[in-house]
């Protein structure tokens, strides 16, 4: 008998609380190994890489990664390390590498980290969720993630996973244990955004007069912003971009039409700036759609502070492309035309 359409990644979205508390264990379990490897590497820069969901990731990672700890940290496609290290990598200094990749096994990443090894610029963490994949063994230290595996080809639960032990990483190596105890809230208040907000995905994932999408986001949000929008396009095929909040005014409102969605990543710090552009937007027609801690329509209500509630924004954005792409007859498993890991034939 075959599966029903998005048989995998509908238990991949809804078992998302699960998934993180087993992340967050892992992490907890290895935060002294974690502390002592950065501490002995004293580092000048951490850069965060990734392909494709992962590279997305890295983004939202070096953010949270320097708004916590004040240190540098920069994200680049695996493919820009490799091919273009000059152009990526500072002329001096000590940089950590931490690399991240689902598969463990994708060709880029492959790549980035074996030329970055030989230039013997610094040190190597990776994050992957299978043990026998090769990234598992190339770092110095390497974690694997066995909750953020996946038989669907689009991350939904291995991204929120594979970020949150990014970003509990980045707060025991920022010397911001204290975040660690309130993390622990955040399978709770996930599974609950799930219950709460799957109807309104439904009803937004299918009103088939939405013809494009806008995902705002900014800071660690303009990553996961990138992500919400690959999803939109991977699982539904539908026309879909992500940018920051302030750069929509500068050219890409023009694209705004009675059939448009915007999906606002509201931020606590800047929220009266950021409603201030979904407020522009709806008077020019848009349907618009805030997630955020306060005053949003998906309502996170958790207590937490900024950095540590960031993975909130993706089940329900997750759950609005799996629901279009259901309504559109699509299969959410199997997007149209990827593969899980890209192989380059060397
Ligand atoms: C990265 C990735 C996936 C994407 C696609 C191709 O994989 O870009 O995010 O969905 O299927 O590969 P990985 O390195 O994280 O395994």
């Amino acid at each position: 008998m075959t599966n029903p359409p998005g048989f995998y990644t509908r238990q991949e979205i809804a078992s998302q609380p699960a998934a993180w508390q087993d992340t967050l264990d892992q992490i907890r379990a290895q935060s002294g190994a974690l502390r002592a490897f950065f501490t002995a590497g004293a580092y000048d820069q951490v850069f965060f890489t990734g392909c494709g969901s992962t590279y997305y990731l890295s983004m939202a990672a070096a953010s949270s990664f320097q708004q916590l700890s004040r240190r540098p940290a920069r994200a680049f496609p695996a493919s820009e390390l490799w091919l273009n290290p000059r152009g990526s990598y500072p002329a001096a200094g000590k940089i950590l590498l931490v690399a991240i990749s689902r598969s463990g096994l994708t060709s880029e990443t492959l790549h980035a980290c074996q030329t970055f090894l030989e230039a013997r610029r610094g040190d190597l963490i990776t994050f992957s969720c299978y043990p026998d994949m090769p990234l598992a063994a190339m770092g110095q230290l390497n974690l694997v993630l066995p909750a953020g595996t996946e038989t669907s080809i689009a991350q939904t639960r291995a991204f929120s996973s594979l970020f949150l032990a990014s970003l509990a990483a980045s707060a025991v190596w920022a010397g911001r244990d204290d975040l660690l105890p309130s993390l622990n809230d955040l399978p709770q208040a996930c599974k609950r955004l799930l219950d709460s907000y799957a109807l309104l995905a439904r009803q937004i994932g299918q009103d088939r007069q939405l013809d494009r999408f806008y995902f705002l986001g900014s800071g660690p949000r303009y990553g996961l912003a990138c992500e919400l929008s690959l999803k939109m396009k991977e699982m539904s095929l539908s026309h879909s971009e992500p940018f920051h909040f302030m750069e929509f005014r500068h050219g890409p409102k023009s694209m705004v039409t009675g059939s448009t969605q915007i999906v606002g990543l509201l931020s606590e710090e800047n929220r009266e700036r950021d409603r201030a552009v979904l407020d522009e937007m709806k008077a020019m027609g848009a349907r618009v759609l805030a997630m955020g801690e306060t005053q949003a329509d998906v309502l996170f209500a958790s207590g937490l502070e900024s950095a540590a509630r960031d993975v909130l924004y993706l089940p329900v954005g997750q759950l609005i492309a799996f629901e279009r792409s259901l309504s559109k007859g699509l299969d959410p498993d199997h997007p149209f035309q990827l593969d899980a890991v890209v192989k380059l034939a060397e």
